[in-house]
């Protein structure tokens, strides 16, 4: 009995420690304009919101990366300005990268290479 306590207490400390540890090991970025989560904006990303906003398609969506304004929802307004910016000529920039949780105010706003 006591054995088993005693491996209870060392399992209860290992999650403890992990619960402290994994929020800030995982923490979280929101890339506006990645829509499919793979850390570029590229055109994949147009199609992949296009479909998604369409309906119909199997498509898997960041909807905390498709909301490219960050205006709060997910619409067409943000595949205009995905395009623009992937197009270029528009002179559009998006937000940059920023931590989840945070507002974003001091993300460097991420600029086209064309
Ligand atoms: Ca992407
Ligand atoms: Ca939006």
């Amino acid at each position: 009995m006591r054995k088993v306590l005693k491996y209870m207490s060392l399992l209860l400390a290992v999650v403890v420690l992990a619960a402290a540890i994994v929020p800030t090991a995982f923490a979280a970025t929101i890339f506006p304009g990645d829509v499919d989560g793979n850390d570029a904006v590229e055109n994949k990303d147009i199609t992949a919101l296009r479909q998604h906003l369409a309906g119909g398609y199997s498509v898997s969506v960041n909807e905390n990366n498709a909301d490219a304004n960050k205006d709060g929802s997910v619409n067409v307004k943000d595949l205009v300005l995905l395009r623009r910016y992937i197009v270029g000529g528009y002179d559009e920039t998006l937000p940059g990268k920023y931590a989840t949780g945070t507002s974003g105010e001091n993300a460097t706003p991420w600029v086209p290479i064309h």
